[in-house]
């Protein structure tokens, strides 16, 4: 044998002993690793929460300037589909379920919201597939903690409330509320009564299930940050306390407009709202009086979670500034037992069931 077949011989001995010494330790680490993965719980838990595999938004990365998309709500998780299709045929009763937790998992917290795109119907309905006729949900895998009637007081205002219905339904659907959306047409043109509209959204609400929580808001008022929950608390809450029209401060600790809630409780306890501002201004500062004088108080969420955007618009015709509520507001002691939820009167001119809320179109009188 030649000198260099035997150098040739040992380099090709220690090339393989090189090679084997390094599979080696990979071979050690990828069981190691095979054997970690418990795969039976990793598809269960995809099956459980669509966000196991979509990330919560915070410090999502903002869309390029200009883009069309009106973003925030987060994308149905694709995982969902496959979760309807997996899911066994008979569905469970509902007392079988487990109560939801206090916090919904599905939260995402800041979203960003904002009024330049226009958004339709078809596409929201398409967006929310789990929602039931007349703007009804219930979450599917555990039974809901509050019963929420969500009631818009409304008149021409029809692309204010297909924003509110696109932001809303997938917020309110990761709270994990039984809820439902009743919006409030007030029918002529008389001035507008928002206080009124809302006993009657009360009234009309509790005629067709036995809701336990009203949250009550104006038609451009939108969170933005879901966990913001619409629902109810031990005393009366305003959820629309930092404005963005106000700069995000809260103008003084009464304010109760634009979105509140109370429990029905709450709500009887006050004798509902007033019947009679006509026009813009005052009836939530007699709400509000109402709270105090019953010794309940208004509870908000902090100014990180409770900031909202108002979609701007110009005044309303036919709500112009009630100059009588200056001195209404100094009479709620007086007025609030025999004006209210108990003296209610009103015609319901008409029921419209859509995919994504129930409109009650009403005659609620005139001044
Ligand atoms: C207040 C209005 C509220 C309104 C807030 C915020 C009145 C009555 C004054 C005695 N109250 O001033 O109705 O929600 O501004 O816009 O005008």
């Amino acid at each position: 044998m030649s000198k260099d077949s035997v150098n040739f011989n040992l380099l090709h001995q220690t090339c393989k002993l090189v090679v084997l010494l390094c599979l080696l330790p990979i071979s050690v680490t990828l069981v190691f690793y095979i054997c970690s993965l418990d795969i039976t719980s990793l598809f269960d838990q995809n099956l459980q929460s669509g966000y196991a595999v979509t990330p919560p938004n915070y410090g999502r990365p903002k869309p390029e300037a200009g883009m069309k998309e009106p973003a925030i709500v987060e994308p149905e998780p694709q995982i969902k589909d496959e979760q309807k299709s997996m899911e066994p045929e008979a569905q469970p009763p509902a007392k079988a379920l487990e109560k939801c937790p206090e916090t919904s998992p599905l939260l995402v917290g800041p979203l960003r919201v904002e009024f330049n795109t226009l958004v339709n119907l078809e596409q929201i309905k398409s967006e929310n597939p789990n929602l039931e006729y007349g703007g009804r949900f219930r979450p599917k895998d555990c039974e809901a903690l509050q019963k929420v009637a969500i009631i818009i007081p409304f008149r021409n205002r029809d692309e204010h409330l297909k924003y509110w219905l696109y932001y809303m339904h997938p917020i309110l659907q990761r709270q994990q509320l039984d809820y439902g959306v009743y919006v409030i047409n007030q029918d002529g043109d008389q001035l507008f009564n928002r206080a009124k509209l809302l006993n009657i959204g009360f009234t009309e609400s509790l005629r067709e299930y036995d809701y336990d929580c009203f949250v009550f808001s104006d038609v451009d008022l939108i969170p933005i940050d879901d966990r913001n929950t619409y629902k109810c608390f031990s005393q009366p809450r305003h959820l629309s306390g930092y404005l963005d029209k106000f700069g995000f401060r809260l103008l003084h600790n009464w304010l109760f407009g634009g979105i509140s809630s109370l429990s029905k409780e709450q709500y009887l306890k006050i004798n509902g709202f007033p019947n009679n501002y006509w026009g813009w201004g005052g009836e939530d500062d007699d709400i509000a009086n109402r709270v105090a004088s019953k010794g309940m108080s208004i509870s908000r969420p902090s100014k990180e979670v409770g900031k909202c955007r108002m979609i701007k618009h110009s005044s309303d015709k036919q709500n112009e500034p009630n100059p009588q509520r200056f001195h209404q507001v100094t009479q709620t002691k007086e007025t609030m037992d025999k004006d209210g939820i108990n003296s209610l009167s009103y015609r319901v001119v008409k029921v419209d069931k859509f995919d994504l809320f129930t409109k009650i179109t009403v005659d609620v009188g005139k001044p």
